[in-house]
């Protein structure tokens, strides 16, 4: 059966003024209709924005340690829901049940952070140069935010959003991606119900291409943060910074696993594949390459050829290791770029093809697939695909393999497995990417440090937990001096 879903406004449920809607399918299986929910146009978004505003006044006026108590409350519910919210994660998603479990811990995780941070949110207190005056520095809540968030990570992502904003003072209008809709609904309801007075956490349904561009480009925001493809990412910055709003943006990746000849390999192969294939490497954090000394070269991808053939692939509810394409839109780029990639002259190493047999026949299943004889010019070494494609690169040495890693137009997040000391701290260094793993895959990221990427992998502030992460995308430093001398006093001059 599906869930029927309305847009949250102002604590109530209600369809799209116009009454369309758009429905959300089991990409496993596209027969199980997961959703319906309302296709927002410009009155259904003005009518959330509106909510958010007015509940803006008291809600940041409301100790942030209140409301980080709703938080907490909203954490514990998430949690002992986990195992409906990551089975309906598989089921909207696809990615494979201990991933959608992951999914739903990844939400639990930023909301008992950021519920944390109702008690710092510390600023700097200083001393003034000047006697009988003091200065200090304090975070105050940005206004009303938009959060337009993707399809990879239903649950977390939304959530890395929703809890910094509501902890910070803002009220929110979430647009979650249109392809797994429920998710984030139910997440939403959750929230909504720890105790948030209506208006303080709304949310709009609907396509990116319009209900998203028309909530990104709403008057009545004060700032934005988007995650998804870095040509949408692009344009959001740039609507940002014409309508003078806060921004953050994060993209896209093209992340390298690099394998050096001392490396552990069985560690490093299991890397590989998780790193590739995870997801379905549907991550923006995903290894979509793989540059591997020529000295273990051969050796390298006979163990990896032999782990990847052993990966089942199926509807992630039933067992599978690697799960189905979010959409049929996503599985012919993908298609695509396997066609791309043997046009160019690359080798198909394994997988290359659609399964569409037996219980694979109404979902969206890409086999695995590497290419070898990749050049680190050619489309599919270069282009983000999201999707369970690897290009394999040589190197010949560790320079180059550096090289290699940083010679493309995105920089989210790199790898390196190696048992060199000095090498490790070499690539830690040179390489350039928001996020680097040592002996680890380019996935993973825990939620208590910042979260993005450099070049064109982000835009604006980064996300999540630690210095320089969400809570600097969702407040802005307001600096107070306060002269208590009874007199003029005059800095620099006095
Ligand atoms: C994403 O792929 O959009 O680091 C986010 C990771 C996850 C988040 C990925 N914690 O792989």
């Amino acid at each position: 059966m599906p869930f029927k879903i309305g847009n949250l406004i102002k604590g109530k449920y209600c369809q799209a003024a116009s009454k369309e809607t758009i429905k959300s399918l089991n990409p496993a299986d596209a027969r199980d209709v997961v959703g319906i929910v309302p296709a927002s146009g410009p009155r259904d978004v003005d009518a959330a924005v509106a909510a958010a505003k007015n509940a803006f006044p008291a809600w940041s006026t409301t100790p942030a340690p209140k409301r980080a108590e709703i938080i907490y409350r909203a954490a514990e519910a998430i949690l002992k829901d986990k195992t409906r919210l990551g089975r309906l994660v598989t089921r909207e998603m696809g990615k494979i049940l201990p991933e959608g479990l992951g999914d739903v811990q990844e939400a639990v995780d930023m909301a008992y952070y950021m519920a944390g941070e109702g008690r710092r949110m510390s600023g700097q207190t200083v001393p003034s140069e000047l006697a009988d005056k003091d200065c200090k520095s304090v975070r105050v809540p940005v206004g009303v935010f938009a959060l337009i968030t993707p399809w990879n990570f239903p649950t977390a992502i939304p959530a890395w959003k929703i809890f910094p904003a509501l902890v910070a003072g803002n009220t929110v209008v979430l647009k979650p991606s249109s392809l797994t809709p429920v998710c984030a609904a139910m997440l939403a309801d959750i929230v909504n119900r720890a105790g948030l007075p209506p208006g303080v956490l709304n949310i709009v349904h609907g396509p990116g291409e319009t209900t998203g561009t028309y909530l990104a480009a709403h008057h009545g925001i004060d700032g934005i943060s988007f995650t998804g493809s870095s040509a949408v990412g692009h344009r959001i910055a740039t609507l940002a910074l014409a309508n003078h709003k806060e921004y953050s943006c994060e993209m896209g990746g093209k992340n390298p696993i690099i394998v050096m000849d001392d490396a552990n390999l069985d560690q490093a192969v299991k890397g590989a594949l998780w790193g590739a294939f995870g997801t379905t490497g549907q991550r923006c954090t995903a290894a979509s390459r793989l540059i591997v000394h020529t000295k273990i070269y051969a050796r390298f991808i006979s163990s990896f050829v032999k782990a990847a053939k052993k990966l089942k692939l199926g509807d992630g509810l039933r067992g599978a290791d690697v799960g189905p394409l979010i959409s049929l839109d996503q599985m012919k780029k993908v298609l695509a770029y396997i066609e791309i990639g043997k046009k160019e002259g690359a080798r198909v190493l394994f997988g290359g093809n659609r399964a569409a047999t037996g219980a694979l026949k109404n979902g969206n299943f890409i086999s695995p697939t590497a290419f070898t004889d990749v050049k680190p010019d050619m489309r599919i070494a270069q282009e983000e695909i999201f999707g369970p494609v690897v290009s394999i690169l040589k190197a010949e040495t560790f320079k180059d393999a550096i090289a290699k890693a940083n010679g493309v137009d995105y920089g989210l997040s790199s790898a390196i497995y190696t048992q060199n000391v000095n090498n490790c701290a070499i690539a830690e260094r040179d390489l350039d990417t928001g996020i680097v793993y040592i002996n680890a895959p380019t996935i993973g990221a825990e939620i208590q440090l910042p979260f993005g990427g450099f070049k064109k992998s982000g835009f604006g502030r980064k996300e999540a937990g630690g210095r320089g992460g969400a809570l600097d995308t969702f407040t802005r430093w307001k600096v107070v001096y306060r002269d208590f001398s009874g007199a003029l006093q005059k800095a620099q001059i006095d």
